[in-house]
């Protein structure tokens, strides 16, 4: 997280030997499927630090390394996931399917104009949902992600009506 008010995102834990130390609260985690998709990522991270959402990025592909994807859920604490993925784009599902916290997908054009990676995220089987925005548009899974922090932080929401505004 960059560019934030250190004290609006952290708050004080035991070190475990007696002392304090500061930790941050993410609240938004972005997860992508490979570091191929960072110009992607750059748009959702850019918009976050704009709104100032304390948020935290991972690369971390289903297909290649479910045993990680699943030790990174399992240690989260963030509220909300983006998953950015591209081809044949399980990552979204498969966070969904471990989490009953909100995921929102973010389709990467990386083959076939990202119709490929789009149908695999929206198409999910009933019961499991899925977020989906529009192909490559991670600004918008950002805001989206921002909105749903916004309803337990006053802070935020303010930022996004003054976004809002500054479109008028
Ligand atoms: P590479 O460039 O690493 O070959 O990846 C990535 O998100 C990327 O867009 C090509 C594309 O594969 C995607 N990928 C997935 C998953 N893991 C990687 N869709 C997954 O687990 O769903």
């Amino acid at each position: 997280m960059t560019g934030l008010d250190q004290e609006e995102h952290s708050k004080t834990e035991k070190d475990g030997v007696g002392g304090e130390r500061m930790v941050e609260i993410v609240k938004v985690a972005i997860v992508a499927g490979s570091k191929s998709d960072q110009p992607v990522v750059d748009d959702a991270v850019k918009v976050l630090t704009e709104l100032g959402v304390a948020h935290e990025v991972q690369f971390l592909s289903a297909h290649r390394n479910p045993e990680g994807l699943r030790k990174y859920l399992a240690g989260s604490r963030a509220d909300v996931y983006i998953a950015i993925a591209g081809l044949a784009a399980h990552l979204p599902g498969v966070i969904a399917s471990m989490t009953v916290k909100p995921v929102i997908g973010v389709p990467v054009n990386a083959k076939l104009n990202g119709l490929d990676s789009l149908l695999s995220i929206v198409q999910m089987p009933p019961g499991v949902p899925v977020g989906c925005v529009g192909i490559d548009n991670a600004r918008n899974a950002g805001i989206l992600a921002a909105e749903i922090v916004a309803l337990q932080d006053p802070k935020v929401k303010e930022r996004l009506e003054k976004m809002r505004e500054a479109w008028r």
